[in-house]
């Protein structure tokens, strides 16, 4: 066999040896690379004498063609084998569920939930919702809604003061979200139907009580507003929010400084095993407190009371909220523990409307 057919062979078997592309890589440098076999002896015909260069030249030059012409088409086979055996293991079920995403991931903490089922209800009935600042004035705060300077009522509300400033006067974090009503009527002219959500703090803990914790409260001012109608919007909303078909309420007299008629409003409930239904059963539970807008703090907020007459009710909201969830515990909601919020939180994307159902 001649030197040149030695050679060709050699490569030949390597080629057909290489397991990967590496392998044939390397096959390919110590054949066509710079210091390689083939290129060796295509070096060699320079040196040749013209006849023998006729003789030699197609015989090297196809050797290097036919070499080449292997390389690639067990380039491409190694290719197609590599890639035949990833599409034999690495299947994809498409039936699988996809991951969750951030955004889908995420909860929805049971009080916003609850703020955005009572706002729904509210702003389907006509009324604006409004909110303020925490920290008010002891005006805001107080004297405008009636409560006298210097009265134990204000010491009831267990207030966190801020120190008091050159002038006497002094911040403090609202007791209630009365203020944000106060704002109101100081910047509107009436007719006022407005709902305040919002944050309220009170120096007070125990099982049932936060030091910060959630009101709503409702206001509404025009020339005939009465109790009629504040009794109807209360009894529209305990049955959009249980969503229940009927509610029973009960009327007991009581007291504010800022409302004269005052009452507090319990509605008819049945326990069982921890559980609380509305709309049927033997048993009271209370949920809020309303009455007239007394006319001392229409006066205070630039409302004419011979003109003007209004009714406000608050309530709190992680009460209500314990009661439409089944939360049992108050302070889970302020303990930002991941694992409540995933068995109590609600998904992101379904917020609540009165037109595909409150709660989902
Ligand atoms: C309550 C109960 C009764 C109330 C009164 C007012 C205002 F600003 F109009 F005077 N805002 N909220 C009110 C009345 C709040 O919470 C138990």
């Amino acid at each position: 066999m001649s030197e040149l057919a030695a050679l060709e062979q050699s490569i030949s078997a390597a080629i057909a040896e290489a397991a990967d592309e590496a392998a044939l890589e390397a096959v390919r440098v110590a054949a066509l690379g710079k210091k390689g076999s083939v290129s060796a002896l295509l070096a060699t015909l320079g040196k040749l004498s013209p006849e023998e260069r006729k003789v030699q030249g197609p015989l090297i030059n196809g050797l290097k063609e036919r070499v080449t012409e292997a390389l690639t088409a067990r380039r491409q086979a190694l290719r197609d084998a590599a890639l035949d055996k990833r599409l034999a293991t690495e299947t994809i079920d498409v039936t699988l569920p996809l991951p969750e995403s951030p955004l889908e991931r995420g909860r929805i903490h049971p009080i916003s939930q609850v703020i955005d089922e009572l706002t729904a209800i509210f702003a389907d009935m006509g009324f604006e919702i409004a909110e303020g600042p925490d920290i008010e004035t002891d005006d805001n705060n107080f004297t405008k809604l009636n409560f006298p300077v210097a009265h134990p009522a204000r010491d009831m509300h267990d207030t966190f003061f801020f120190p008091p400033k050159e002038d006497g006067s002094r911040l403090l974090l609202r007791t209630h979200t009365s203020p944000v009503q106060v704002r109101t009527m100081l910047s509107k002219a009436p007719p006022i139907r407005v709902v305040c959500p919002g944050r309220t703090y009170r120096s007070d803990s125990d099982q049932t009580h936060t030091p910060m914790f959630h009101q709503v409260e409702g206001l509404v001012i025009d020339k005939g507003s009465h109790l009629g109608h504040l009794k109807w919007i209360l009894a529209e909303f305990c049955k959009a929010f249980f969503e229940v078909d009927q509610v029973k309420m009960r009327f007991r007299p009581s007291f504010f400084p800022f409302t004269e008629p005052s009452m507090e409003v319990d509605i008819q409930c049945r326990r069982d095993k921890g559980e609380v239904r509305f709309g049927e059963g033997e048993d009271w539970l209370e949920i809020l407190g309303c009455g007239m807008v007394h006319p001392n703090v229409l006066r205070n907020c630039g409302i004419d009371p011979d003109e003007y007459q209004g009714f406000a009710w608050g309530m709190g909201i992680d009460r209500i909220a314990m009661l439409k969830y089944g939360m049992p515990d108050l302070r889970a909601f302020f303990e930002a523990d991941v694992r409540w919020l995933d068995h109590y939180g609600f998904r992101p994307l379904d917020f609540p409307t009165l037109a595909g159902g409150l709660s989902g």
